[in-house]
């Protein structure tokens, strides 16, 4: 069977497959994906409403894709305290907020009980509100830290009201390209582990890959095959997130932008090689939601949210810093022939526009 006729029966691709789909044209593998796409949703774009929160910037380790974590590049260290991050909910749940993503840095000052204290206090103050939080970089750093095991930690987790895990911190599996940008920091196998652990307890997450940088597209594809592995195991990934490598501000120093075709392309393959995980997330935060709009046409069916504040993006350039209103968002979803769905964390749908 050659590689349209899989593409045609559906039929699960191979690593080879996978690597073969590039030398196809966008428009050919948009169409395979956008007819996978079609099957499951339509023409449904999710989204949902939410805020962003980044407790701390310092970070014990260096990525140097990273323009956040405070730095030589970004000398301007803040960990905030958890009367702040209430206050800013306090005004993000009057937008209807149902989530509050949490991503920080891995910050050796700041001890267990300030990052297990944001989750309870968020919980007690609104407990209906989805918390998405520590991505398994993040669980990593706290379980060296502190001489912990990952189940310990996930179970403090847990008994402190976190509800799902963010994506972050898988950037590249393939270990060589992860030790030139990211040495020191959860190892893929550990990312894996902390992942299949956080499944058994019967709880979601989100699975990230970072492109754009000096990977090659081979790199994607073996990250993706190792995330349709895990999944086949565990099962408990909801959506995968290609994110675009942001060039500013940082130490990766890699010169070319990569094309929109490139990233369309990257969003297709990604619907064709993942037929486990249900959700392609087109973050619009590091596509531009132009692009992520016209990714919906190509394999993506979700847009991540209005985020509010953004800051790990846009503080390598991403115009993204201050999200978008709900009602641009609806318009401009509208605009595109897409039915805005607004779901909630789980993707259960809340309501359609
Ligand atoms: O893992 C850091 C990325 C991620 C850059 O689960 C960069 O719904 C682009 O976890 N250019 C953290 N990306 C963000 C994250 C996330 C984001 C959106 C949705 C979800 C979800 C999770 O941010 C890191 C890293 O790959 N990142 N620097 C940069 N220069």
């Amino acid at each position: 069977m050659n590689l349209l006729e899989k593409l045609e029966s559906g039929k699960r691709l191979s690593y080879e497959d996978g690597v073969a789909l590039w030398e196809l044209d966008l428009f050919t593998l948009g169409k395979y994906a956008n007819k996978k796409r079609k099957a499951l949703y339509q023409n449904k774009a999710f989204f949902n409403i939410n805020r962003h929160i980044n407790p701390t910037n310092i970070c014990k380790d260096i990525c140097k894709f990273c323009a956040f974590s405070a730095n030589r590049k970004n000398p301007n260290p803040y960990t905030m305290t958890h009367e702040e991050i209430l206050k800013i909910l306090d005004e993000s749940i009057t937008h209807n907020i149902t989530e509050v993503h949490i991503v920080s840095a891995h910050n050796q000052d700041a001890g267990l009980d300030w990052y297990m204290g944001i989750f309870r206090k968020i919980k007690e103050r609104f407990p209906a509100l989805h918390v998405k939080a520590l991505t398994a970089a993040e669980i990593n750093f706290l379980a060296t830290q502190y001489n912990m095991s990952y189940e310990q930690i996930i179970e403090m987790m847990i008994k402190s009201g976190v509800d799902s895990l963010p994506g972050g911190g898988a950037e590249i599996f393939d270990e060589k390209v992860r030790e030139y940008i990211c040495k020191g920091k959860v190892s893929s196998k550990q990312w894996m582990e902390i992942h299949d652990i956080w499944h058994k307890h019967g709880k979601k997450s989100n699975a990230t890959m970072l492109f754009g940088h000096v990977e090659k597209r081979e790199h994607r594809v073996d990250h993706m095959i190792r995330l349709r592995d895990q999944q086949d195991k565990s099962g408990g990934f909801n959506a995968f997130i290609p994110l675009v490598y942001q060039r500013g501000n940082n130490y990766l120093h890699v010169e070319d932008f990569l094309s929109s075709v490139e990233i369309l392309k990257t969003y297709a393959i990604s619907r064709l090689m993942l037929d486990n995980i249900p959700h392609i997330k087109a973050y619009w935060a590091t596509s531009t939601i132009n692009l992520a709009l016209i990714a919906q046409e190509f394999g993506a069916d979700d847009l991540d949210g209005t985020i509010e504040k953004e800051s790990i993006q846009s503080a390598a350039g991403a115009k993204s810093s201050g999200g978008l209103q709900l009602q641009t968002f609806l318009d401009l979803i509208q605009t595109s022939g897409f039915a805005p769905v607004q779901r909630d964390s789980l993707y259960n749908e809340i309501k359609t526009y």
